[in-house]
C-alpha cells in the first residue's frame, strides 16, 4: 500500500464515530456470527483487513465495522441508522473495483452485498433476470447457461465481483462492442437511500416511457447516492457457436486496418475486437511462464472473438478474414482456437493482463477513451516522458518496469498501465496530471470503465465541465443530505 495515498484528505469531523452501543444495535440486527465483523468491542484486525485493502493493494482504509446484511430490509434498517447517527458508509462487492471507491479512506463502515446473493427470478422468453447485488458474476452466467443464456458483461474479475458492484461502476468489459453498456441492459434496479427508503425501480420491461430513467443514476455513481440491492437485466441467448482468432501485427496503423476489416467482414457475428501490445504480452510471459501462442515478436496483438449460432459457418468466416487480412499484408502471423482448452488459452493472454501484472509489482492504471486514431500514441508519449525523465531504463535500478497499452480496441478504451516495482510517488507525479491533460486536449476520458474513485477524485474537470459537476453536487445533496455515502470519492 502506498502510505501517502491520500495526502490532501481529512476525516470530516461531522461524522459520528462508531460506539459500543452502535455495534451492539448492528449485532441484533444482522446477527453477530455471519453478518458483523466487529473491531470495535473485539480485536478482529486480522478479518478487517481484506475489506480494508483494495484489489491492487494500492488504497487502504481503517475500518473498525463490516456489516453484511443479508435482505434489502436490513440494508434499509441499516442506512437509517447509520444517516441518524451520521455514520459514513462504503457499500462493499467484490472488491474488485480499480479506483480504490470500494474501500473506505478512513473509519466509514463496510456494507457488504455478500450475503445478498439470490437470484430472484428467470424468464426465458424476454431473457430478464432479477437478482440480489450480492451475486457473483461467474455465478449470475452459469445460471444463465445452464437456460441457455448468458450475462451480457463479461470480465477478468468474474469470479469475485457482485453484479451490484458491476451495476454501480457500470463494468464494461469485454463484449460491449456486441452487447452493449449496462445502461442499456439493465431494465431496473432496486436500491435504498441513505434514510433507509426503498427504491423499488425493478421494472422488467423493456420499454418505459414514464418520466425520468431515475435507475440510471445508479448505474455507475459508485455508491455515492444509494445502495443497489437487486438488478433486473435483460441477458441475450447464449449463442451456439463460439471462435476466437489471436494474431500479431507490426504497427498501430495495421491494427485499425484488422479492426475495419473485422467490423466488415464478421459483422453481425463479431463480438470481442480487443488489443494487447507487446510489451503487455512479454509482462504475462514473465509473470506466468507460459509459453506464448505465436513463434514470433510482434508490437502488436489482437483477438477477434465471434459469436453466433452456426460453428462451422463462423470458423469458415473466421478463417476467410483472417486468410485476407494476412494476404493484404494487415496481419503478420495469427492462430485460431482449435477447441474448447485452446479458446480459453487464448483469452487468458488478454484477460490476464491485469492479474499477471499485480504479481510484478505496483501499477498506476489509466482507463481511457480516446478517439481510435490517437488511442495507441498515449502509450508512446508517456514512455517518451518516463524515459526522458529517467524513471525508464534497461535494468532493476529503474522504479518503472514497463509502460503498457491494452484494450477494447471495439471501444475505443485504452488501459495505459505503468508498471513500477513498488508504487512510487515521483512516478505517479510525473504521470499525474501530464496524462489527463493529454487526454483532455484530445476531448477524451479520463475513466472509460472503472469509474472515479478515489484514484481519480481530484480530476473530474478533466472530462466534466463546471455545469456538470454542480449538477451532480445538487443531485447528490437530494439522495445524501448528510453525505454519508462512500465519501472522500469523487464527488
Ligand atoms: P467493488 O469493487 O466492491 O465496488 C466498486 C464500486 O461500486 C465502489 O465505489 C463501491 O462503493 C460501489 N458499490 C459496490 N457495490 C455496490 C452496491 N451494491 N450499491 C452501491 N454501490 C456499490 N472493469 C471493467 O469495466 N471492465 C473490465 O474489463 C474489468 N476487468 C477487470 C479485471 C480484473 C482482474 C479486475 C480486478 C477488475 C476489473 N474491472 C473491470 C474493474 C471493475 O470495476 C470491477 O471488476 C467490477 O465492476 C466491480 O465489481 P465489485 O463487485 O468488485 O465492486
Ligand atoms: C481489462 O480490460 C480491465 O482487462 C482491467 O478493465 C484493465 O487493469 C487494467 O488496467
Ligand atoms: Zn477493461
Amino acid at each position: 500500500y502506498t502510505s501517502d495515498a491520500y495526502p490532501n484528505l481529512k476525516r470530516n469531523p461531522e461524522f459520528g464515530e462508531i460506539s459500543v452501543e452502535d455495534v451492539a444495535f448492528f449485532k441484533q440486527l444482522l446477527g453477530s456470527e455471519s453478518a458483523v465483523i466487529d473491531g470495535v468491542t473485539t480485536d478482529a484486525t486480522d478479518d478487517i483487513e481484506p475489506f480494508n485493502g483494495d484489489w491492487m493493494r494500492k488504497y487502504r482504509g481503517h475500518t473498525k465495522l463490516v456489516l453484511k446484511p443479508g435482505s434489502t430490509e436490513e440494508v434499509s434498517k441499516v442506512l437509517k441508522y447509520c444517516n441518524d447517527r451520521k455514520l459514513a458508509v462504503v457499500p462493499q462487492g467484490g472488491n474488485t473495483g480499480l479506483v480504490g471507491g470500494s474501500v473506505p479512506v478512513f473509519d466509514e463502515i463496510v456494507i457488504n452485498t455478500s450475503r445478498m446473493n439470490q437470484i430472484r427470478s428467470f424468464d426465458p422468453a424476454s431473457g430478464v433476470l432479477v437478482a440480489d447485488a450480492g451475486v457473483i458474476l461467474e455465478v449470475a452466467d452459469q445460471y444463465l447457461a445452464e437456460r441457455d443464456h448468458m450475462f451480457p458483461l463479461d470480465l477478468g474479475a468474474k469470479g469475485s465481483c457482485h453484479i451490484g458492484g458491476n451495476v454501480s461502476t457500470n463494468a464494461g468489459g469485454l463484449r460491449l462492442l456486441r452487447y452493449g453498456s449496462l445502461h442499456g441492459t439493465v431494465l431496473g434496479l432496486e436500491a435504498v437511500l441513505p434514510d433507509g427508503t426503498i427504491v423499488d425501480a425493478l421494472s422488467t420491461l423493456r420499454k418505459n416511457n414514464t418520466g425520468y430513467d431515475l435507475k440510471q443514476l445508479f448505474i455507475g455513481s459508485e455508491g455515492t447516492i444509494g445502495m443497489v440491492t437487486a438488478v433486473s437485466i435483460i441477458c441475450p441467448p447464449r449463442p451456439k457457436a463460439v471462435n476466437v482468432a489471436y494474431f500479431g501485427l507490426e504497427s498501430f496503423e495495421q491494427v485499425q486496418q484488422a479492426y475495419l476489416a473485422a467490423k466488415g467482414q464478421l459483422s453481425e457475428i463479431l463480438s470481442a475486437f480487443e488489443l494487447m501490445d507487446g510489451r503487455s504480452q512479454g509482462l504475462v510471459i514473465e509473470s506466468t511462464g507460459n509459453k506464448h501462442p505465436l513463434e514470433g515478436e510482434y508490437p502488436f496483438y489482437c483477438l477477434v472473438e465471434t459469436s453466433g449460432s452456426n460453428s462451422e459457418h463462423d470458423m469458415e468466416k473466421l478463417e476467410s478474414f483472417l486468410e485476407s487480412v494476412m494476404s493484404d499484408g494487415i496481419v503478420a502471423d495469427g492462430v485460431l482456437a482449435q477447441d474448447e482448452t485452446q479458446f480459453q488459452a487464448l483469452w487468458r493472454w488478454r484477460e490476464g493482463i491485469t492479474e499477471a501484472l499485480s504479481h510484478l509489482g505496483g501499477t498506476y492504471k489509466y482507463d481511457v477513451s480516446i478517439p481510435l486514431s490517437d488511442l495507441y500514441q498515449l502509450v508512446e508519449d508517456c514512455k517518451a516522458r518516463l524515459t526522458e525523465m529517467g524513471f525508464v531504463g534497461d535494468d532493476d535500478s529503474f522504479p518503472v518496469r514497463a509502460v503498457v497499452g491494452y484494450g477494447h480496441m471495439g471501444d475505443s478504451n485504452l488501459h495505459l498501465n505503468v508498471s513500477v516495482r513498488q508504487y512510487n510517488k515521483e512516478v505517479e507525479k510525473a504521470i499525474e496530471p501530464w496524462v489527463y491533460e493529454w487526454i483532455q486536449k484530445r476531448n477524451g476520458s479520463i475513466s472509460a470503465e472503472h469509474g472515479l474513485g478515489v484514484a481519480k477524485r481530484e480530476f473530474i474537470g478533466y472530462s466534466q465541465n463546471e455545469t456538470m459537476v454542480n449538477l451532480m453536487k445538487q443531485l447528490k445533496a437530494v439522495y445524501d443530505p448528510n453525505g454519508i455515502m462512500n465519501p472522500y470519492k469523487y464527488i
